[in-house]
């Protein structure tokens, strides 16, 4: 396979988020509740995207403070990386501010190089445990928007948007380097030169929106019990 066609991808965030999870799910569809925090590990799958086969190569990152040491050079030369929190610990998107200043350092090395830029995705995991919830998808959201990243929800436990991460994930990288061939090279990245979200975010239970004058939408109010598949609906940005 081509240099084209193989991409590389840094999962990182806090420990305890979920990268393991992630990584096992989409690479092996396994789920099991305990992997050793301590070890980062790579892997490679293969994805078609819009008829084009991707090798993906994985690293799995130790994300504990005591082993952010560890973390080298390839992990930063990653053509993507995929930020991860929990969405029940108040203080793990905060966490991936660390992560972030690696890359914008990263990012103006490659401005500097003129190499194509990374492409980072936010991934809110354990949306499954809606009530331990402690940060909200639109805080997610806005945290990844204000610095022009993609945003999801996931639960690797409930295999809920996994697939569709690393799929939008794929498909910014090659976007990405479309653009750079063509001569298009973003100084930084704005949420205004991302892609425009699919589908509005479902209401959140702190800021939900009721329905317009006419409107009779059967799920209101929002805090009724939600039915199964309402987090397979959830969109990206
Ligand atoms: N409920 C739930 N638990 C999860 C999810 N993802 C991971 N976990 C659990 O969270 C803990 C930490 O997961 P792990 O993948 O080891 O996190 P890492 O330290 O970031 O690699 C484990 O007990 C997992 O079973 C999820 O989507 N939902
Ligand atoms: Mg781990």
């Amino acid at each position: 396979m081509d240099q084209a066609h193989r991409i590389s991808i840094t999962v990182c965030g806090d420990g305890g988020c979920g990268k393991s999870s992630i990584t096992l799910r989409l690479v092996r569809s396994q789920w099991t509740h305990e992997y050793d925090p301590t070890i980062e590990d790579s892997y490679s799958v293969t994805r078609t995207i819009d008829g084009v086969t991707y090798s993906l190569s994985l690293t799995d990152t130790a994300g504990q403070e005591e082993y952010r040491g560890l973390w080298s050079a390839s992990n930063l030369g990653a053509d993507a990386f995929l930020l991860v929190y929990d969405i029940t610990q108040a203080n793990s998107l905060q966490a991936l501010e660390y992560f972030n200043e690696m890359i914008e350092i990263e990012r103006e090395t490659r401005l500097e190089q003129d190499r194509v830029l990374p492409v980072c995705i936010v991934a809110g995991n354990k949306c499954d445990l809606q009530g331990m919830r402690q940060i909200s998808a639109r805080d997610g959201l806005e945290w990844a928007k204000s610095r022009g990243y993609g945003f999801m929800e996931t639960s690797a436990r409930e295999m809920v948007n996994i697939e569709e991460t690393f799929a939008l994930l794929v498909k910014r990288v090659r976007d990405m380097r479309l653009d750079y061939e063509r001569g298009i090279k973003p100084a930084v990245p704005t949420a205004t030169s991302r892609t425009l979200p699919l589908a509005p975010l479902p209401a959140t239970n702190e800021k939900a929106v009721p329905p317009g004058p006419g409107s009779h939408s059967p799920s209101w109010p929002p805090d009724q019990p939600r039915k199964k598949g309402f987090w397979s609906k959830l969109k990206c940005w």
